[in-house]
Parts: structure tokens; C-alpha cells; sequence
């Protein structure tokens, strides 16, 4: 006899785990590893899925450390080519949009791990082995140490630990502070790069196509990036709407004047 047990109530205030989430992680790590890049085709994804769900499976979904990470961290080896890692802050669309036809720029999303896990939601319970498909914790309201918040921290610290050359960084410039000090990228990746390998940081400051082109490269919110880099030994060049991201924005704008000939 197969006892059932009642409903849960919401426990959480964030979304419940993506339905399906286990095999789309798989497809998805299949997918990379052997059609997008199939350098990585020796790569075990039963055994990568499994380290992924050990890491929060059967946890109590607001302690989740770093260290919940790390078995599946190891397992995953990818190499990034110098001067082709593009970090990203509230630029999210545009930039997957430039890198999927610059095809040499990785942004963490590009990378195995990034790809099999973006836009989606998991997290387990304490009580049972399974995912939780009710309600996850929302990071504000709930916790920030929740399974989605710590892999994005984690990936990201090693994303840019080992980047080496020149790095692009895409920021909105239609924002008021388009660097933020408390996003992933301003708070994260920019402390992790390493000067001894990185010489340059380069930030492309994009305005959405329709608001007023503003000067973002020499506001204080681009002055205090240039700041931090420079104190950390790396120089710092800025360019306002770079035009190659540009055009890519004008695909869906072609008529609006900042695309037309004299841009
Ligand atoms: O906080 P952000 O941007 O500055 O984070 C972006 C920055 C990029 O350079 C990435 O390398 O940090 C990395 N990153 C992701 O790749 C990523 N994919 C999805 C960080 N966060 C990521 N997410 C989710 O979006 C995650 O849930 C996090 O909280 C948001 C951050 O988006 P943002 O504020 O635009």
C-alpha cells in the first residue's frame, strides 16, 4: 500500500524547481557537449547531472555553500581562449544575442555549465531525495545561500578567475549606475580576475536603441569601475554603444536614425 503524503503548502516565495528540470540538464549538457563543442564530447554527463544534484539534493535549501559545488566544479574542465571572455551586467538578451553571432566570445552562459543551467530554477528539501517542484527560496525574501544563488556565485568566481588577456564587459547604459556594485559582475568577477593574467578590461556600455544616447563612459558609475580596475593593476578602456553590439540591436530597429548610414 502506497501511502501518499498530503500537499505541501508554499513553503518558499520563489518558483519551484522547472518541471523536467533533471532532463533538460541532461539534454542540454548532451547537446554541448556534442554538437556545440564536441572538444568536450569524452565528457560523462550522467556522472555531471548526478554531481550537479548531489550538490543540493536532500539539503536544507538556504544552507547551501560554495563547497556544495565544488565535487561538481572538478568535474568540469573547459578552457577559455585569453581575451574571449565577455562578462555581462542587466544586458542579459543583448549580449547572447552578440555572442551567438560572434561565435568566439564565451559568456558564462556559453560555457558547459552556465548553458545547462540557464533560466532555470532548482532546489531540494531535507526530507525526501527529491526536487522540489512547489516553491524554491526567493533570495530576497527568503535567502541568498539558496541552491541557484550560490552556483551562479561559484561558476562566475571561477568564470573569471580564469580569464586571461583583454575582457569585455557588456553593461546598459540606459541605467542609471550601469555598473553596480552589487551585481554578480561588480561584486564578484571583477575581485577574481587575476592581474597577473588579465591586462585589460574593456567595457562596452550599451544604450537601448530609442532612449537618448547618453555619455555613460565618462559617468560616475563607469568612473568608479575604472577605479577598481586601475587600482588593481589592469587598464581600463570604455566605449559608448560599440558598434558591432549595436548592429546586432539594430536587426529588430532598422528604421530608427541611430541605425540608419551615419550612426
Ligand atoms: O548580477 P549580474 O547581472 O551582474 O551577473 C552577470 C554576470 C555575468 O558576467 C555572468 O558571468 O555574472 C555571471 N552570471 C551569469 O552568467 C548568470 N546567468 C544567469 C550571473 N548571474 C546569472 N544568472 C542569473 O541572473 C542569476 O540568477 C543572477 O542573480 C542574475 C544576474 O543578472 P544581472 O543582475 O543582470
Amino acid at each position: 500500500l502506497k501511502v501518499r503524503s498530503p500537499p505541501e503548502l508554499l513553503e518558499w516565495h520563489g518558483h519551484g524547481t522547472t518541471s523536467h528540470f533533471s532532463e533538460i540538464v541532461l539534454g542540454r549538457c548532451f547537446t554541448y557537449t556534442q554538437i556545440i563543442r564536441p572538444e568536450l564530447r569524452d565528457e560523462d554527463c550522467q556522472k555531471i547531472v548526478d554531481a550537479f544534484k548531489s550538490a543540493f539534493l536532500s539539503k536544507n535549501p538556504c544552507n547551501i555553500t560554495k563547497e556544495d559545488y565544488q565535487p561538481l566544479i572538478k568535474l568540469v574542465t573547459q578552457t577559455i581562449p585569453c581575451n574571449k571572455t565577455l562578462f555581462w551586467s542587466k544586458s542579459k538578451d543583448l549580449v547572447h544575442q552578440f555572442t551567438w553571432v560572434q561565435r568566439e566570445f564565451f559568456t558564462l552562459e556559453d560555457t558547459l555549465l552556465g548553458y545547462m543551467a540557464d533560466d532555470l530554477t532548482w532546489c531540494g528539501d531535507p526530507s525526501t531525495s527529491d526536487l522540489n517542484y512547489q516553491s524554491c527560496p526567493h533570495w530576497r525574501t527568503d535567502c541568498s545561500n539558496n541552491p541557484g544563488s550560490v552556483f551562479w556565485k561559484v561558476i562566475s568566481q571561477k568564470f573569471a578567475e580564469a580569464a586571461c588577456g583583454v575582457v569585455q564587459v557588456m553593461l546598459n547604459g540606459s541605467l542609471t549606475e550601469p555598473f553596480n556594485k552589487n551585481s554578480t559582475f561588480g561584486s564578484v568577477e571583477v575581485f577574481n580576475l587575476n592581474p597577473e593574467k588579465v591586462h585589460t578590461v574593456q567595457a562596452w556600455v550599451m544604450d537601448d536603441i530609442g532612449k537618448v544616447s547618453s555619455d555613460s563612459c565618462s559617468g560616475s558609475s563607469l568612473n568608479e569601475l575604472k577605479s577598481i580596475v586601475r587600482e588593481r593593476k589592469m587598464a581600463f578602456i570604455c566605449q559608448d554603444n560599440y558598434r558591432p553590439a549595436r548592429f546586432v540591436q539594430c536587426v529588430k530597429n532598422p528604421e530608427h536614425l541611430s541605425c540608419r548610414s551615419g550612426i
